[in-house]
């Protein structure tokens, strides 16, 4: 068994209620352009970029558009998702997940945060969790999106430990064949019969400690 020495979190979906509202932006977009677009099309768009979510809403709709209506169709849906999350405060934090981090933080593991958003940073404000990571990397800091390894490798190069120490918290099936193809141990959150490349899937943090998690490692 690998010693646990850091764990990385997700952002939308894991840490906090933010996954509902990128769905919401993409759900108005969509029937702008007369899309149809279920919560069930919004798995796929999970945990990778913004702009490659639009490539696939639009392809699910067999439209095309030239690159700089692209960039308008993104910058719209950012804009519509941007004015939900201004609202949002601590109250839809997911429940036990600050308990969780702070009883890591007491066994003494490095925190980082591995977010594809380029507004995780505005999120972490806003429910004032910031303060909590030892390293944020997000959407800014990475060229390659989930499930490409890059911005665990990059997380556990900020925190100072191997991958295989590393343990990630994901609620995408795109963020948990990322977390593996970086040799790290993948916690799904949410269903086990959609988050198929999880190494274990929890409901949620309100009954899970690391002791808990471990056993089930191997
Ligand atoms: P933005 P995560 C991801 O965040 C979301 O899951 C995904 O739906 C979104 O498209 C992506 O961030 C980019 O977000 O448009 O805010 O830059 O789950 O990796 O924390
Ligand atoms: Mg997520």
């Amino acid at each position: 068994m690998n010693t646990i020495k850091g764990c990385i979190f997700d952002l939308d979906g894991v840490i906090v209620d933010t996954a509902k509202y990128h769905y919401l932006a993409w759900k108005k977009l969509a029937q702008e352009l007369e899309i149809n677009f279920s919560i069930a099309d919004n798995e796929r768009l999970k945990g990778i970029s913004r702009i490659e979510s639009l490539e696939i809403l639009l392809s699910h709709g067999n439209i095309s558009f030239d690159h700089n209506t692209k960039l308008k169709l993104a910058e719209k849906k950012n804009t519509l998702y941007v004015d939900y999350i201004s609202k949002i405060n601590k109250s839809e934090v997911l429940p036990g997940i600050e308990t969780f981090i702070k009883s890591l933080k007491e066994q003494n593991l490095k925190i980082a945060l591995g977010s594809s958003s380029k507004n995780a940073n505005l999120i972490l404000k806003k429910i004032d969790m910031l303060e909590f990571f030892d390293s944020v990397i997000d959407g800014n800091k990475i060229s390659k999106t989930k499930p490409n390894p890059e911005i665990f490798l990059l997380c556990a190069k900020e925190i100072g430990l191997r991958p295989e120490n590393c343990m990630v918290f994901e609620d995408s099936e795109a963020g948990l064949i990322a977390a593996k193809r970086a040799g790290m141990y993948a916690v799904g959150i949410g269903r086990p019969d959609i988050l198929k490349s999880a190494h274990i899937v929890i409901n949620g943090f309100h009954s899970t400690s690391l002791s808990k998690l471990l056993q089930h490692e191997n």
